[in-house]
């Protein structure tokens, strides 16, 4: 999975302004909140200055929406489709710029943003924009609900962008989207892709702020559909917003996802799949493989590679293009991750990093193993939604879907092996919306993905990625 390349990327593709505005009805407009900066956490410098979303502004924002959805949603499928094409093919023309301001304001490493959220987020709106002039076949009856809400979080600010505008506009519905307030760019970017691309002013709104801009958003009462990806805590709190009104909502939440691996699996392809599916992105992935779940019997040798390989990963510049973790995205998050891995510690679990030399300014973390770790402490509980890794051991099948099946969420679960039979049976027990066998952290837009249990409810991506922006 590592490709290296000589020279750090070079920020002069992106033009950064000093201070951005809210994108209502087609335009760039001044926000009557207060502003504030989003920063580079790799160095905590000022990246620019954002506005904030009143409820008025929310209120303009929705309203240009509904005005346009009569417009957007009497357009042909495949006039729509027309348009997606055309955003698709702007992104890839952009990705280079959009990557770089993807690092610069998340922290994550270039070749992730160049090699995996890029051609995803063009990926999405292509099978999207596929879909929308054959709705027909989707099965749900063709009627779009009307103004999307939709509030997204920071770990992939443009690929959860792309998850929940994409199946959106195929349908018909018009959007007004809430970013992170500490990763604001990359969706007012993508307004300027939206006017570049002709979108009809008011189909696509953005409006930057922090909680009460997303609590607007969902209390709106002219707000049809609600989509949201963030904690769980706030997933709650939106749920008994929406209850008793006539909105409909998906919510896509935390998880604390199992990575078993039994004795007959390949033990160098494990220990990559390990690797993958905690320390990619700095672990602040819903489906990351937080807890690994190893047969007793290889713990010794798998622990033993597992070491020797997160020797070789590479702590730092996240537009270096041989950095393998980058920043921890805010000195907020840094101090959850610190506070658990303290607590992880005070509980009795035994803390391994190997020796690495972290930038002093910035937010950063090394890569974290505990071992030692039994079901009751925190670290084996609660998401840590960092680069922190808590090891657990099994001895047989039935006990390790019982530890995987031992927690709230059921998002994601791995399964390495070289028995097919096992697989199955295993995909069948394990309580989890994705289960992957042999590979980690895979996805494709044509495949659903979304939680069981405390991850939420509701699908995206695929086919059923559709359901969520139809009436049935
Ligand atoms: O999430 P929040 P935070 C988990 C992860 C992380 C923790 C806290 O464990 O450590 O959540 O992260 C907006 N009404 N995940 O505090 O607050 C907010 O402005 C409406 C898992 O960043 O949920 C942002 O746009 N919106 C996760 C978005 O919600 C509100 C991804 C997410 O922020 C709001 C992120 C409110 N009352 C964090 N309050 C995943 N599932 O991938 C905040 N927001």
């Amino acid at each position: 999975i590592f490709e290296y390349a000589p020279a750090p990327e070079s920020t002069d593709v992106v033009d950064i302004k000093p201070s951005y505005g809210l994108f209502i009805n087609g335009e760039f407009v001044d926000g009557s909140g207060p502003t504030f900066k989003t920063i580079n956490p790799a160095t905590e410098v000022p990246l620019a200055e954002i506005a904030t979303a009143t409820s008025d502004d929310v209120d303009r924002a929705v309203q240009a929406a509904r005005k346009a959805f009569g417009v957007w949603s009497a357009l042909p499928g495949a006039e729509r489709a027309k348009y997606l094409f055309r955003i698709a093919r702007i992104i890839q023309e952009r990705a280079r710029e959009l990557a770089v301001l993807e690092s610069l304001d998340n922290g994550k490493p270039i070749r992730e943003s160049r090699d995996v959220d890029l051609p995803l987020v063009a990926a999405h709106f292509f099978y999207y924009a596929g879909w929308a002039d054959k709705l027909e076949y989707a099965g749900f009856g063709t009627k779009a609900l009307g103004v999307a809400g939709q509030v997204i979080p920071w770990n992939f600010p443009l690929l959860m962008l792309a998850w929940k505008i994409a199946p959106a506009l195929a349908c018909g519905n018009t959007v007004v989207l809430k970013p992170a307030e500490t990763t604001p760019l990359t969706a007012l970017w993508f307004a300027d892709i939206c006017r570049q691309a002709d979108l009809p002013p008011g189909v696509v709104n953005i409006v930057t702020g922090a909680g009460d801009t997303g609590a607007a958003v969902v209390a709106h009462p002219d707000v049809n559909k609600v989509a949201f990806t963030g904690s769980t805590e706030v997933g709650r709190i939106i749920a008994r917003t929406v209850a008793g009104t006539d909105k409909k909502l998906t919510l896509e939440l935390g998880g604390k996802a199992a990575n078993i691996v039994f004795e007959d699996a390949a033990i160098d392809q494990a220990v990559e799949g390990i690797v993958n599916g905690i320390f990619f992105n700095q672990g602040h992935v819903c489906c990351a493989g937080s807890r690994l779940l190893v047969q007793e019997s290889i713990q010794d040798e798998l622990l033993d590679s597992l070491k020797r390989r997160l020797g070789t990963l590479r702590v730092g510049d996240p537009l270096d293009k041989n950095t393998d973790v980058g920043a921890i995205n805010s000195a907020d998050q840094l101090a959850k991750i610190r506070e658990l891995s303290e607590i992880g510690e005070s509980e009795g679990a035994l803390r391994w990093s190997p020796a690495c030399e972290l930038p002093e300014r910035g937010f950063w973390f090394p890569p974290t193993i505990f071992t030692g770790v039994a079901q009751s402490h925190t670290i084996a509980r609660d998401e840590i939604f960092g680069p922190v890794l808590s090891v657990l051991t099994f001895r047989t099948p039935a006990e390790a879907v019982e530890k995987a099946n031992n927690t709230p969420y059921g998002l994601s679960a791995g399964i390495w092996t070289e028995k097919g039979s096992r697989i199955l049976w295993m995909a069948d027990k394990l309580r989890a919306g994705v289960v992957w066998a042999n590979t980690f952290n895979k996805f494709d837009p044509a495949s659903p993905f979304g939680g069981y249990k405390e991850s939420g409810y509701g699908r995206e991506g695929g086919l059923l990625g559709l359901e969520a922006y139809l009436d049935v």
